[in-house]
C-alpha cells in the first residue's frame, strides 16, 4: 500500500512533470537549445559539463595524438536529421564517421528534430564527437502539413498508397520528414551560418578512411544513385517540365539533364541520387532557382497527394540548376545505409583500408544510375 505522503509526492512529481513536458513543447518551438546552454543545464547536476566546451577543436587529441589535419577547414557542417528513438542508430553511423573522417577535421554538427533532443540523447551524441555540436529544434510551420493541403485528398493517396508495397507509402510523418528534407533543412536558423553540409542518417556505414577533407568547391557529391518508385512520383515530372517553360533563365547551362532523362527531358528516368548521403552547397538550395523550383512544387502538393521524395527533388534540382562538373561522384567513399552499399575498388579499397565486401557494391548493379552519370563526361 503507498503512504498518503508517498501519494502526495508522487501527484505533485506527475504535475511537474507533465507541466514541463507541456510547456517545453509549446513554448519551445522554433528556439534553439545551443551548445552552450545545454552544458550550462549539465552544470548544476554533474559539477561540470561533460562537454568539450572550451576546447578548441583544433587542438582535440584522440587518444592523446595529436591526429588533426593541418590547414583551414570549410565553413562547413553535419547536419543530421533524427528522433530521439534514432539514438542507438545514429551513435552508430557518428562514431564510424568521427573513426573515419572527423577525427582528424573536427567538423561541427547540427542535430535537427522536430520535438526536444531528451538528455540522454545530448549526452551521449555530445560524448562521441570531436567538433562542437548543437541541436536545434525545428519550427512547427517548417514541419508539419501546409493549411493549404486538401487532408481528405491526401488521406485518400496514403490509404492508397499504404497497399502498395512502397516503403512507408501509407506514413503521413515520413511524408513530413522528405517535404522537410527537400525544402526546409537549410533554413533553420543553427545551419544557416554554414555554406556546406555533410547529411548523416541513422545505421548508415563509412567503410574506408578519408584522409583529405571533402569539401572541393562543387555543389553536390553522391556515392549511390539508383531509380525512384514509379507510384511515389507520378506527376512530378509534369510538374518539373512546367517550371522549366515557365523559367527557362534559371536552368544552368551545361546541367545534367541526360543524367533525369534519356530524351533530353521529355520523360523521366526516375534517377536520382540516394539522399541519404549527401555533401552539399547550402547555395544551391537557398539560391534563386531552387528556391523558386521548391515553393513551385510545394505548391503542387505532390509530397503530400504522392510521397515525393527527398531524394528526387534534390536530384532534379541539383541536375538542373548545377553545371554537370559541379557534381561529384564520391567513388573513394566507402558507404551503405540499407541495403545497398558502394565500395570502392582496386586501389582505393586497399588506401582506404576499407572493409565492405568488394563484391556488394551497386554500382555494377543494373539499376545503378552510374553509367548514366559517367555518361555526361
Ligand atoms: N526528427 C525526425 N526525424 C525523422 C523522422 N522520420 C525520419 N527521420 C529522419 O529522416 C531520415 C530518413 O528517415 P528514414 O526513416 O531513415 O527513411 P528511409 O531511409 O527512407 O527508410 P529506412 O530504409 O527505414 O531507413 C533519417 O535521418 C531519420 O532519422 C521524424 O518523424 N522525425
Ligand atoms: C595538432 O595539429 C594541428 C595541425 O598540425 C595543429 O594546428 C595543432 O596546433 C596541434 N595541436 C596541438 C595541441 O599540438
Ligand atoms: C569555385 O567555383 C566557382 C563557381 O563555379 C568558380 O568561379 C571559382 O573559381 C571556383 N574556385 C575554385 C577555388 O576552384
Ligand atoms: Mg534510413
Amino acid at each position: 500500500m503507498m503512504t498518503r505522503t508517498r501519494y502526495v509526492v508522487l501527484v505533485l512529481a506527475t504535475f511537474v512533470s507533465i507541466h514541463f513536458i507541456l510547456s517545453f513543447s509549446h513554448e519551445d518551438y522554433g528556439r534553439v537549445t545551443s551548445f552552450s546552454n545545454i552544458a550550462s543545464q549539465f552544470k548544476g547536476a554533474t559539477g561540470g559539463p561533460p562537454y568539450k566546451a572550451g576546447i578548441p577543436a583544433q587542438y582535440y587529441q584522440h587518444d592523446g595524438v595529436n591526429e588533426t589535419a593541418p590547414g583551414e577547414r570549410a565553413n562547413a557542417a553535419f547536419v543530421v536529421l533524427a528522433r530521439n528513438g534514432d539514438l542507438n542508430g545514429i551513435s552508430s553511423s557518428v562514431r564510424q564517421m568521427e573513426d573515419r573522417f572527423n577525427r582528424k577535421f573536427h567538423y561541427p554538427y547540427v542535430f535537427l528534430n522536430e520535438v526536444p533532443f531528451s538528455d540522454e540523447f545530448k549526452r551521449r551524441i555530445t560524448n562521441l564527437v570531436s567538433g562542437e555540436v548543437e541541436f536545434g529544434l525545428i519550427p512547427r510551420e517548417h514541419w508539419f502539413q501546409p493549411s493549404w493541403i486538401d487532408e481528405e485528398k491526401a488521406k485518400a493517396d496514403r490509404e492508397k498508397m499504404g497497399k502498395l508495397p512502397i516503403p512507408y507509402g501509407g506514413s503521413l510523418p515520413y511524408r513530413n520528414m522528405c517535404r522537410y528534407n527537400t525544402g526546409f533543412f537549410y533554413r533553420h536558423e543553427l545551419v544557416q551560418k554554414y555554406r556546406y553540409y555533410w547529411r548523416i542518417d541513422p545505421d548508415v556505414n563509412f567503410y574506408c578512411n578519408i584522409d583529405y577533407d571533402v569539401y572541393n568547391n562543387k555543389t553536390y557529391g553522391f556515392t549511390i544513385s539508383l531509380p525512384e518508385y514509379r507510384e511515389t512520383i507520378t506527376t512530378l515530372w509534369a510538374g518539373v517540365k512546367e517550371f522549366i517553360k515557365e523559367n527557362p533563365e534559371l536552368v544552368s547551362p551545361d546541367n545534367a539533364m541526360d543524367f533525369l532523362s534519356d530524351d533530353h527531358g521529355e520523360t523521366y528516368n526516375r534517377c536520382h541520387f540516394w539522399s541519404n548521403f549527401e555533401i552539399g552547397d547550402l547555395d544551391l538550395w537557398r539560391g534563386e532557382a531552387y528556391s523558386k523550383f521548391f515553393d513551385f512544387l510545394d505548391h503542387k502538393g505532390g509530397f503530400y497527394y504522392e510521397r515525393w521524395g527527398d531524394a528526387p527533388v534534390h536530384s532534379i534540382g541539383a541536375a538542373l540548376f548545377s553545371r554537370k562538373d559541379q557534381i561529384h561522384f564520391f567513388s573513394d567513399i566507402g558507404y551503405k545505409h540499407n541495403p545497398f552499399s558502394h565500395c570502392p575498388t582496386g586501389e582505393a579499397y586497399t588506401r582506404g583500408k576499407c572493409w565492405c565486401d568488394p563484391n556488394d557494391n551497386f554500382d555494377t548493379n543494373p539499376y545503378s544510375c552510374l553509367k548514366r552519370y559517367d555518361k555526361l563526361f
